[in-house]
């Protein structure tokens, strides 16, 4: 199982495909497996409520390297993606968010683990407890419960029809 579960976002463009497209890009990173993905889901925006629904999804890796390195990466692909950072939580071709790295807890000011607002929001919690559902987040505390927590935001779990 990979202890380290980066989230992934996108709400322009076309967002199916470039999840999937980023999921291909991170496990090409050099020193990345990924071990698990979890579905994708559409999901209502949250904070800055104007803007496209998102498609989200979680994926579990392993990876060699140190966060740092493992963030510089993650912040090439948004690169390579298209990614213009303007307003905060606003529209994005791509957004790739640390979520856990190991039992690592982090506060540096380009890097905070576990992600700090994680705990409370669904476009990631339900993706996660899809491939991870012990997982146990400090402080806040079991992804179940969390779950019941968290504002009822809408998240739908989407099947994807890949036409051959
Ligand atoms: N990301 C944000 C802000 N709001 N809402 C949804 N549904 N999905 C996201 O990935 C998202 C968001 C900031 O990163
Ligand atoms: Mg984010
Ligand atoms: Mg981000």
């Amino acid at each position: 199982m990979g202890d380290i579960f980066i989230g992934i976002g996108s709400n322009i463009g076309d967002p199916r495909q470039q999840v999937l497209d980023a999921i291909t890009h991170i496990n090409s990173i050099q020193g990345v497996h990924i071990s698990n993905q979890s579905s994708l889901y559409k999901t209502s925006p949250v904070g800055f409520e104007n803007q496209p629904d998102f498609i989200n999804a979680v994926v579990a890796i392993k990876f060699a390297g140190n966060p740092e390195l493992l963030l510089k990466n993650l912040l090439d692909i948004e690169i390579l993606f298209g990614r213009i950072r303007k307003e905060r939580n606003g529209p994005r071709t791509l957004d790739l968010d640390i979520l856990l790295f190991k039992k690592l807890h982090l506060m540096k000011n380009n890097l905070v683990l576990p992600h700090p607002r994680m705990h409370e929001r669904l476009f990631v919690l339900l993706p996660l407890f899809e491939i991870a559902p012990n997982i146990i987040i400090k402080p806040h505390g079991p992804i179940k419960d969390l779950i019941k927590k968290a504002p009822k935001d809408v998240v739908e779990k989407i099947l994807l029809w890949i036409f051959l």
